[in-house]
């Protein structure tokens, strides 16, 4: 698979390889970030997946942004660790590569993975839009005091975090790239490290993608409703498994 002369897309790949890779909140795990079904992932005792929702908002939307602004503190302080780190790697090695994470922090880019081989599925912590226009900025350094919530300096409506809420819908534009991908050609390698793998979309991804003859490599220390499609499932946490399934990928490339 190492072709002397390079990959057939790209001439410097070392893998010649197409491989998907799909992330949850387990890879940033190790990096202090609470799972959303970890028994860490309750904020102020409150379910996440009560809090990340229009409803929650539309009640009470200074509660919703101190907690969004607590996590974007936390992201802020946290390092990207092994497992973010092997996955940068792997991107840039592989012939064709796409990374599809429901992260929506900002660890994979900070770990070297170049963001147009990334789609944040489920949004980006830092990016703050309006409730009711395309208004839309970055925002990293603003702190949001809680005192006064943002509002839309276009049409005056609250502004809210870029991230998609439980019971609203995927952004097109990104269904679009991630089928594109998908549709694109099977892949050799699909890897799934630290999703519960709970939403349809994710499990349809993988197991598409990985067409009839391609592997597919679970990390995860639990069992999830993927493991019974994968050809390798590795019950260890991402930041030690996956260090080993690059080098394992680079030293005789393929899986
Ligand atoms: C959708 C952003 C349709 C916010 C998140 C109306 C319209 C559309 C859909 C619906 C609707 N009404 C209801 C729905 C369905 C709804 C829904 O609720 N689904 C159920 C199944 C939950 N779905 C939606 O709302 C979604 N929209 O489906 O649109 C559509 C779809 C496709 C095409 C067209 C249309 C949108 C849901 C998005 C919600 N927003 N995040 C924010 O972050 O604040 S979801 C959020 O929770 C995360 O992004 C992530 O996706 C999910 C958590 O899952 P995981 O990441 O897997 O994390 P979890 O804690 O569950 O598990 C951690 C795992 O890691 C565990 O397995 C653990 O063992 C493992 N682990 C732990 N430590 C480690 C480890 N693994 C490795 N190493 C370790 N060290
Ligand atoms: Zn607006």
């Amino acid at each position: 698979m190492i072709g002397k002369g390079g990959c057939p897309e790209q001439a410097s790949a070392k893998i010649c390889m197409r491989v998907l890779v799909i992330t949850g909140a387990g890879v940033s795990a190790e990096s202090g970030i609470p799972t959303f079904r970890g028994k860490d992932g309750y904020w102020r005792n409150l379910d996440p997946t009560k809090l990340a929702t229009p409803e929650a908002f539309a009640r009470d939307p200074n509660l919703v942004w101190n907690w969004y602004c607590e996590r974007r503190r936390r992201i802020g302080r946290a390092q990207p660790n092994p497992a973010h780190q092997a996955i940068a790697n792997l991107a840039l090695q592989a012939d064709e590569f796409l990374l599809v994470t429901q992260n929506v922090d900002d660890l994979h880019v900070r770990a070297g993975l170049p963001p147009e081989k990334m789609v944040q599925i489920h949004g980006d912590i830092f990016m703050t839009r309006c409730s009711r226009c395309e208004f839309r900025r970055y925002e990293h350094e603003q702190e949001q005091d809680g005192a006064s919530l943002p509002k839309c300096p276009d049409c005056g409506a609250l502004m809210r975090p870029g991230v998609v809420w439980f019971g609203e819908q995927l952004d097109l534009r990104k269904i679009g790239e991630v089928e594109n991908f998908v549709t694109g050609g099977d892949c050799d390698l699909v890897i799934v490290a630290g999703t519960s793998a709970l939403f349809g979309y994710i499990i349809d991804w993988a197991l598409r993608a990985r067409g009839q003859a391609g592997q597919l490599i679970e990390v995860n220390p639990e069992e999830t409703s993927l493991s019974q499609f994968a050809t390798r499932s590795f019950r260890e946490p991402a930041g030690v498994a996956l260090p080993r399934v690059v080098d394992e990928l680079l030293s005789n490339g393929s899986a």
